[in-house]
């Protein structure tokens, strides 16, 4: 039992709600070191959308409202925080969703399936194919979902596939709270925010932009300079740390 009052709440109910996931068959073990590693660094950016991170946000929206073929990918961890989150970015984005798992197994897609659905979300089903250069299951995907898509929203994601996904031409838009992976390196845009805070403020922008806008904020971002801001504002708090 958490109490209430516990100055660590939210995260202690986040973190067993997590472990509830595992048991479920939603979360893979490991995704529970991720988010660890995802912990540590949102204390170092405040535990807070940055002015960066929110740029970001309207860019990624942009990027999803212009695209053609918009796809988010979803893995246990994304679907274990923030189902309702991709329900909604679902509904303003126009966006398809698919299931796509490091961790792959039949039965943990069918349960991640079954679990978005119940929020609500329109889940793309089917028999996937290797359809990315990758030696591990994030390879499988659907033709007409990922393998079709020209812009592609990845949470917590691996380098390798979004890599491969740069590399087959498609515009990836990564929600990492590391600045420093590869996969935040290696994105078009990368959002350095604690999924659950990104997912509603890419949503919010969906809902406001103008076409004009979306025009604009899809072509207006730097990634070098979005990730050398989260860098800085680590930096920053930590030399503000013990003032
Ligand atoms: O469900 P599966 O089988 O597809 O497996 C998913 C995981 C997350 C286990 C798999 O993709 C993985 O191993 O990912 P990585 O390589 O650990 O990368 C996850 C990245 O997400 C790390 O850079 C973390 O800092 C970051 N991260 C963790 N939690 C969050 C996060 N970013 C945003 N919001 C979070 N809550």
């Amino acid at each position: 039992m958490i109490p209430h009052d516990h100055p660590r709440y939210r995260s202690l109910k986040v973190r067993e709600h997590l472990a509830r996931c595992v048991k479920e068959g939603i979360l893979s073990l490991e995704g529970l070191t991720a988010h660890g590693r995802g912990e540590a660094f949102d204390y170092l950016i405040g535990e807070r959308t940055t002015e960066s991170a929110l740029q970001a946000e309207r860019s990624a929206a942009a990027l999803l409202l212009i695209a053609r073929k918009p796809v988010i990918s979803v893995n246990g961890n994304t679907a274990a925080l923030a189902p309702g989150g991709i329900a909604l970015l679902q509904q303003a984005s126009n966006a398809a969703v698919e299931v796509n798992l490091f961790h792959r197994t039949d039965e943990r897609v069918r349960k991640i399936t079954c679990l978005l659905e119940k929020y609500g979300v329109q889940v793309l089903k089917g028999e996937g194919d290797r359809l990315l250069p990758l030696s591990h299951d994030r390879a499988f995907c659907l033709k007409e979902g990922i393998g079709a898509a020209d812009v592609v929203l990845v949470p917590l994601e691996d380098g390798d596939r979004c890599q491969a996904l740069r590399e087959m031409g498609k515009t990836v838009i990564a929600i990492d709270l590391n600045p420093l992976s590869r996969t935040a390196m290696c994105a078009s845009l990368t959002i350095v925010d604690e999924v659950t805070r990104a997912l509603p403020g890419i949503t919010q922008f969906c809902r406001e932009l103008t076409k004009e806008e979306a025009q604009i904020f899809s072509t207006k971002y730097n990634n070098r300079e979005i990730l050398r801001s989260a860098i800085q504002e680590i930096h920053s708090r930590l030399d503000h740390a013990l003032d």
